[in-house]
């Protein structure tokens, strides 16, 4: 990140000495493609749910008035597309509808030259054209969850254990510069429950106990990210890039709450026992566990059972 940091400051700095003046600068350039897929099961392979195509513009400069567009510009049926303003002027980004299949992406966002048009603010007048990838797929395997098990595990999961998901790890594309992979889990809301920043190399991670909650549906979306750097983005002083997202969610259904959890405090262990002890030998109605409402031994083996199964 600092060298990224170190070498967008020098790229503002030759842009400068270029016009003279403190007009803003493009910075970046992004043509990118995200190919997304569902998985249902351990034996069948993960189904495509669509693509899409985005690009970005990037300033150092806060714009007025501006309106900035892409467009293949082999096309002249292809209406231009507005990139929308993300950040009151400094990331403008447009993302396609989503697509069933390559074929059709291409259709809309063919191969070749991209223009990238700024009017209106200090970037005013300005058009430059970029490459976009002549491959839209980058040689990966499709991401996938838990080969092997995932039904036995979907079926119990604990939310109190921690819980190992295993996928296949990504092969970047030819001349990648960047690379992430990144896990997230988000609960039936769309509420972020847990997310994890992996090593490219990784295939396996580990969710911590309790970070889900029990007897709830999850999705688990696991994805990789590559950038391909180009120095020569049309702009003065600006860089591009072609960016590859590819992802893959599954649904995670953790076991309801356990009644072995007595205290419902970190899962099942050592507290659970003594905390229920106590309430048994002070024949606390919490203790009971069957439907005479007495507190009796049989109360004490069903939980003796249940803490020793951990539910
Ligand atoms: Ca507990
Ligand atoms: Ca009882």
């Amino acid at each position: 990140m600092l060298m990224c940091c170190g070498r967008r400051i020098a790229l503002v700095g030759a842009a400068l000495a270029c016009h003279g003046s403190a007009l803003g600068v493009i910075q970046t350039v992004e043509l990118g493609y995200q190919i997304r897929y569902q998985q249902t099961g351990a034996t069948t392979p993960p189904v495509l749910q669509n693509y899409a195509f985005f690009s970005q513009l990037t300033s150092d400069n806060e714009f007025d008035a501006l309106q900035a567009f892409v467009r293949p510009t082999a096309s002249t049926a292809f209406p231009q597309r507005e990139l929308i303003d993300l950040d009151g002027g400094l990331t403008y980004e447009f993302v396609s509808g989503t697509y069933a299949t390559e074929s059709a992406v291409r259709t809309d966002f063919p191969a070749g030259n991209y223009q990238f048009s700024v009017a209106g603010g200090t970037l005013g007048n300005r058009s430059a054209n970029f490459s976009g990838p002549t491959t839209l797929l980058w040689p990966t395997l499709v991401p996938r969850f838990l080969s092997g098990t995932y039904t036995t595990i979907t079926a119990g999961v604990r939310s109190y254990d921690p819980i190992t998901l295993t996928f296949n790890s990504a092969t970047l594309p030819a001349g990648a510069t960047l690379a992430t992979t990144s896990l997230e889990v988000r609960d039936a809301s769309g509420f972020t429950v847990y997310s994890a920043s992996l090593p490219n190399t990784a295939t396996s991670v580990v969710i911590p106990a309790n970070d889900l909650d029990a007897g709830n549906e999850h999705t688990v979306e696991l994805r990789f990210e590559a950038v391909v750097n180009f120095p020569g983005a049309g702009f003065v002083g600006g860089s591009g890039m072609h960016r590859f997202r590819r992802s893959t969610t599954c649904t995670l259904i953790t076991l309801p709450p356990c009644q072995a959890d007595f205290n419902g405090l970190d899962g099942v262990d050592l507290f659970d026992l003594f905390d229920y002890l106590n309430a048994w030998f002070s024949s606390s109605p919490a203790a009971n566990m069957d439907t005479f409402s007495s507190i009796s031994t049989t109360d004490l083996f069903i939980f003796l059972n249940l803490w020793f199964a951990r539910c």
